[in-house]
C-alpha cells in the first residue's frame, strides 16, 4: 500500500472500489468516506481538520517527514503478505486558533510569508494509491465441534469428507476402556531417521495391531495379531457403525501436552487410494488440526491454505474418507497448557505391498 503526496491538483489514480479505493485528501478538506480513508483521516485528518479551522486565524506549524517502511505493523497483522511502503507526511503541530494579537503576522494581518506557505500547503494532497499486489488474507481456521458429516473440500481428486461423532463411546465406558488400554497395550517409543539429518525419538508412544507390517516415515511396525479384547470390541463396533471393515490399528499415546504428531497424511501406498481412517479418542481432549495441501502455484507454501480445528475428546469418533488424505494433512500439536494422557486409535485397512526401498 502506498500513501504519497502530490503537488497541485493531479487526479488520484484508479477508481474508487471499496477498501482499496483511491482516496484523495486535501489539507483542510474532509476525510474521505471509505474505511481506508477513515484511517488515513484519523492519522492525518485531525491536523487537517484543525488546519481547516486555521483559515479562520490559527497559528500553524507543519513538519514534513518522508519515510519508506517495509511492512507496516497495523496492516501486516491483517494482510501479512502485503508489503506496505509509504511516504509519510505528518502535520503534527496544529496550534489552536487564537485571537490575532496586534502586530502579529497572522493570515488576517496579511503577512506575505504566511500566505505563500499556506498556498503551498493547500496545494498538497494525500493520495491513497491502490496496492499493486493482490492483498491476501491468511484464513482463520474453521472449527468443527458438532456431530455431523462434513464435506471439507471438492476437487479433481474428489470429495474430502469427515464424519465427527462425539460421544461415540459414552463417558463411563470410555473411562474404563482408557484405563485398560493405557495399562495393557505394549506401548513403545520409535526412533525416526531422516536422511542426512540424524534421528529423533517420536514425541509419543505407539503400538501396532494387524497381520501385516506398517511402514511410515521409515519406521516399520512389525505385524501383531494379538488384539486386545477391548480393541477387538471397538473395531467391531466401529465397523457396524460405519459399514467399513478394518484389518489394522495404529495406537498413539500422548503422555502429556508435550507429545504430538506433526503434519502428515495417511497416504502410504499400503493404505491404498482414498483410505477410510476411523480415529477414536480417549482421555484428555486434544486439538486435531487439518490443513489443505496447497495448489502447485503456491510452491509448497501453506500460508494461505484452509485450516480446520477439531477438538477430539473422550469417546469421540472421527472418520476421514474420500480424498482427505490426498488433499489434506493433519496433526496434533503440542499444547502450551498441561494435558493429561490421551490415547488415539486409528483403524485402517492395510494392503500387502511389494518391498519398498527407502532412499
Ligand atoms: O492422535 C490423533 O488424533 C491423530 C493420529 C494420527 O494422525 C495418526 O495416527 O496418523
Amino acid at each position: 500500500m502506498r500513501f504519497s503526496s502530490r503537488p497541485g491538483g493531479g487526479a488520484a489514480r484508479g477508481g474508487a472500489r471499496g477498501g482499496a479505493a483511491s482516496v484523495r485528501q486535501r489539507h483542510g478538506g474532509k476525510a474521505a468516506a471509505s474505511p481506508s480513508a477513515g484511517r488515513l483521516g484519523r492519522r492525518f485528518g485531525g491536523a487537517a481538520g484543525r488546519q481547516g479551522g486555521g483559515a479562520a486565524g490559527a497559528g500553524f506549524t507543519s513538519s514534513f517527514i518522508t519515510g519508506s517502511v517495509s511492512g507496516c505493523d497495523m496492516k501486516r497483522r491483517a494482510f501479512p503478505a502485503v508489503e506496505c511502503s509509504f511516504t509519510w507526511f505528518v502535520l503534527p503541530f496544529a496550534v489552536a486558533p487564537k485571537a490575532p494579537e496586534a502586530g502579529s503576522r497572522s493570515p488576517a494581518s496579511g503577512g506575505q510569508a504566511w500566505g505563500r506557505r499556506d498556498q503551498l500547503r493547500s496545494q498538497e494532497q494525500f493520495v491513497f494509491e491502490k496496492p499493486s499486489e493482490v492483498e491476501r488474507r491468511v484464513p482463520e481456521a474453521g472449527v468443527i465441534d458438532k456431530p455431523g458429516v462434513y464435506e471439507i473440500s471438492t476437487g479433481p481428486t474428489g470429495v474430502s469428507r469427515i464424519h465427527l461423532v462425539p460421544g461415540f463411546i459414552d463417558s463411563e465406558q470410555a473411562d474404563w476402556m482408557f484405563e485398560q488400554l493405557l495399562q495393557d497395550i505394549p506401548w513403545g517409543q520409535r526412533t525416526r531417521t531422516r536422511q542426512g539429518k540424524g534421528s529423533f525419538e517420536e514425541p509419543r508412544l505407539t503400538s501396532w495391531y494387524g497381520e501385516l507390517p506398517y511402514t511410515y516415515s521409515r519406521i516399520t511396525m512389525q505385524p501383531n495379531s494379538h488384539w486386545h479384547p477391548v480393541l477387538t470390541m471397538l473395531k467391531e463396533h466401529i465397523e457396524e457403525f460405519t459399514g467399513h471393515t478394518f484389518n489394522s490399528l495404529l495406537c498413539n499415546l500422548y503422555r502429556n501436552e508435550k507429545d504430538s504428531v506433526d503434519w502428515h497424511s495417511d497416504d502410504e501406498p499400503s493404505l491404498g487410494k482414498n483410505p477410510v481412517i476411523a480415529s477414536l479418542s480417549f482421555g484428555a481432549t486434544r486439538t486435531f488440526e487439518m490443513r489443505k495441501k496447497p495448489s502447485a502455484e503456491e510452491n509448497g507454501d501453506y500460508t494461505y491454505v484452509e485450516k480446520l480445528r477439531i477438538p477430539l475428546d473422550h469417546g469421540t469418533l472421527l472418520m476421514m474418507e474420500g480424498a482427505t488424505q490426498e488433499d489434506w494433512q493433519h496433526r496434533v500439536p503440542k499444547e502450551y497448557h498441561s494435558r493429561d494422557a490421551r490415547i488415539n486409535l486409528t483403524f485402517r485397512i492395510i494392503y500387502p505391498e511389494p518391498d519398498r526401498v527407502w532412499k
